[in-house]
């Protein structure tokens, strides 16, 4: 199988540790692609009609995106439990919880750099940490004993998202106000998939 991908994005990194925790890695090819919301690489919108990464290609059936379908199938390939049966809507709301917050940050990095500096809106990207930061925020207050709990594809999830944070935004300090979240991350930081998937220096 092939992985369209880009090692910056949260989403593919999203993909990329499922993988290693799945044990699919070594069944998987990554593929590097340079593509923005406002040129979409060939080779991603032939495969991926929203023209968006992770996609992932696959010798015997149609290209599966996006990183939530992608994570769902290799669990489903390794049979990993990663989507417990038993407190699935809590991994799937925790998981978007975590989607959400990335969508925001990424969508922070493209106004600042897709658009032209007088069409940059300040009050747009501050609405946009604003959903990361209530994200986080009901994370620090109503979600810390499922993520003590047994990893599943939201701990993984969120571990992206967060990494993306301190990749692009660090001066925003989200570990400022939320002690436990930081303490948390900083265990989930070691894991040996987040380990092997940094994003680029
Ligand atoms: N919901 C999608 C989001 C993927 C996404 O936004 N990927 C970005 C890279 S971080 C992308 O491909 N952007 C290109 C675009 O917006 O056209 C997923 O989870 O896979």
């Amino acid at each position: 199988m092939e992985l369209l991908s880009a090692a910056a994005s949260p989403f593919v990194r999203m993909a990329v540790v499922a993988a290693h925790e799945t044990g699919l890695i070594d069944q998987i090819t990554l593929r590097d692609v340079t593509t923005t919301a406002l040129e979409t690489a060939p080779e991603v919108a032939s495969a991926n009609p929203v023209g968006k990464i992770p996609t992932l290609i696959r010798p015997e059936g149609a290209a599966l995106y996006d990183s939530r379908v992608i994570c769902r199938y290799l669990d489903s390939r390794a049979d990993a439990g990663l989507y417990p049966e038993n407190r699935l809507w809590e991994v799937l709301t925790l998981e978007a919880t975590a989607h959400g917050a990335a969508e925001a940050a990424v969508l922070m990095v493209y106004e600042r750099r897709l658009r032209p500096e007088v069409q940059q809106s300040d009050g747009w990207i501050e609405a946009q940490w604003t959903k990361v930061t209530r994200a986080l925020d009901a994370i620090e207050s109503r979600w810390m004993s499922h993520l003590h709990g047994r990893k599943d594809m939201a701990h993984i999830a969120l571990a992206c998202t967060l990494g993306y944070l301190d990749f692009r935004h660090a001066p925003r300090n989200w570990r400022a106000t939320r002690p436990e979240l930081a303490a948390w991350y900083a265990k989930a930081a070691e894991w040996p998939s987040m380990q092997a998937t940094p994003p680029p220096t």
